[in-house]
């Protein structure tokens, strides 16, 4: 890869097909953007954001809802060369404090409904620039990016800059910023154009339905730079709603959900095999998808779900083959590129069939944590690989089939959840002498989670008020779907929580 080249932004552009004017993206309201319109607006914002005269390698973190220009921001922040930051939605001002801290972002971006909070946030953090956009096309970014010039030159990145920083929680400890190259991603999105035999535009073309959140790396990268990189047409949906995606799917090739999604297609009359007739790959990821949701599709669409993994520091892992034989229950094969061996405690290789600790290497694998050079050192072993923090095997057919999670994680609706965050919170609370948060199966977001609180002594605790002290605090996808006061938690010998039995009990 020469220097020039490695900007993933370029990659992208130079898939755009020659047709500029025909439509790459089309909104619910019936909009369509053409690509000269995704070319010219990231160029504008992009140029916005290099008038700013901001350093090298500045964060631009953004909190906004699902939008095209939201889309475009991201674009041109890669475009420009800076790196993004994207945040969910659902976080509150306690998230986003932390996120900005730690980032110490250049420019933040986020609604005019949150400007208040969160530019008092900013401006506490030392950032210089805080900027609105909203939805509806409106907000000061796009207000100022209007007197920018509609022609930008691409900037010269090298693979191993870092183009994004996601925020995720890893296998311990607070949120780490996992830091991902262009390289990373340009390989990722290469890999995967032939894996899952992205039709091109002189092919006929893919049309993609984009229904995911764009703060995570199934919706920001895996569709959208599979999208791009393939100059397909995207139906871009600002919210997962099942009747929607069915009016849509007539029209489109390819839809890539999380579990919940598929379950939630499944409860409409309306999916049927002739809505899903022109359809040629349904992708699921971020949690495992149930067997019987697996079957329920095939039986329902005649499609075999493509079920593939992967994680925030390593975009896409392993994946059911596109044309082979996709096994239910499996997360399909190491993607080209990526060594997956699964280990015992002691690093040693198990043999196939054997359950133990899975860790990768590849060019997809991040750069390391945000400065956290110790935190990640020790999720590399010493010879390079990543512990992902996920228990499987491989059998002796080479699909890899995930069995559980070393790291104490609950995967809610595909976002996750960290017991250790929301039991910290928890403690902090009037009257609270210790708690356990585990995850139990939930028929609609997979798995959810359920507090286990233990009151000090002569305290009186109520369980709802609990749950309204955590809703007003954290994400709402984060709080409990239950609280249950107890006077005590069981323990094995060596006094650690037994999260098993209680799993076991409220599942
Ligand atoms: C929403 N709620 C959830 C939830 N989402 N609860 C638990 N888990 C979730 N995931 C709750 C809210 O708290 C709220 O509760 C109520 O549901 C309604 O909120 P909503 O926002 O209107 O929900 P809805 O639009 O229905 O969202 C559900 C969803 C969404 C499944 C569409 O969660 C979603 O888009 N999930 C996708 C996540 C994703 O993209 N993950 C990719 C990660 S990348 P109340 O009580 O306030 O009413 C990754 C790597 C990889 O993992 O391999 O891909
Ligand atoms: P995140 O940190 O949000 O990127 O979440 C990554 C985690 O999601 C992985 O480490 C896995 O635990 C889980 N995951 C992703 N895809 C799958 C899948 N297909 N099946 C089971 N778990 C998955």
């Amino acid at each position: 890869m020469s220097e020039v080249s490695a900007n993933l932004y370029a990659h992208l552009r130079r898939a755009f097909p020659g047709d500029l004017e025909r439509c790459a993206i089309e909104t619910d309201a019936g909009q369509c953007y053409s690509w000269r319109d995704l070319d010219r607006g990231t160029a504008m914002l992009a140029n916005f954001l290099c008038s700013l005269e901001l350093p090298v390698g500045s964060r631009i973190a953004v909190q906004v809802e699902k939008s095209v220009e939201a889309l475009m921001l991201y674009l041109a922040t890669l475009r420009a060369g800076y790196v993004f930051l994207p945040l969910n939605t659902a976080y509150q001002s306690a998230e986003i404090d932390y996120f900005i801290g730690n980032a110490e972002p250049a420019v933040v971006v986020c609604s005019d409904q949150n400007f208040g909070w969160v530019s008092t946030l900013a401006f506490k953090a030392g950032t210089r620039h805080v900027f609105t956009l909203n939805d509806d096309r409106t907000g000061s970014l796009l207000a100022r990016a209007a007197h920018a010039s509609d022609q930008h030159a691409v900037a010269i990145k090298k693979p191993n800059d870092v183009a994004v920083i996601i925020y995720t929680s890893g296998t311990t400890g607070r949120s780490k910023g996992a830091m991902l190259t262009h390289g990373n991603m340009l390989s990722n999105a290469l890999v995967l154009k032939e894996y899952w035999g992205w039709r091109s535009p002189e092919q006929g073309g893919d049309v993609l339905i984009h229904a995911l959140p764009i703060f995570h790396v199934h919706g920001l990268f895996v569709a959208i730079h599979g999208a791009l990189i393939n100059g397909s047409k995207m139906i871009w949906l600002g919210k997962f709603d099942p009747k929607v995606v069915l009016k849509h799917m007539p029209q489109a090739t390819v839809f890539m959900g999380v579990p919940t999604l598929y379950v939630r297609l499944l409860a409409e009359p309306g999916l049927t095999r002739e809505v899903a007739q022109r359809m040629r790959l349904f992708v699921s990821g971020s949690a495992p998808l149930l067997l019987d949701t697996f079957a329920a599709w095939q039986e329902r669409t005649g499609h075999t779900i493509l079920e593939r993994y992967g994680m925030s520091e390593t975009i896409m892992l392993t994946s059911n083959p596109y044309r082979g034989e996709r096994r239910g229950g499996t997360v399909g094969f190491p993607l080209p590129g990526v060594t997956l061996r699964v280990v015992d405690g002691q690093g040693t290789e198990l043999a196939s069939g054997d359950i133990g600790d899975i860790q990768v290497k590849g060019p997809n694998v991040f750069a390391g944590y945000w400065r956290m050079p110790e935190k990640t050192a020790e999720e590399f072993t010493t010879d390079g690989f990543f512990k992902t923090g996920d228990v499987g095997r491989v059998d002796a057919e080479a699909y890899v089939t995930i069995v559980g999670r070393s790291k104490d994680l609950i995967i809610s609706g595909g976002y996750n959840v960290y017991p250790a965050e929301l039991e910290s919170f928890i403690n902090d609370l009037p009257g609270v002498a210790e708690s356990a948060v585990v995850g139990v199966p939930h028929a609609d977001f997979g798995e959810v989670g359920v507090a286990v609180v233990v009151p000090r002594p002569g305290a009186a605790l109520d369980s709802a008020q609990i749950l309204a002290v955590l809703k007003a605090g954290l994400a709402n996808y984060k709080v409990p779907k239950q609280c249950h006061v107890v006077a005590q938690l069981p323990r094995n010998a060596m006094g650690k929580v037994q999260k098993n039995l209680l799993r076991a009990q409220y599942s």
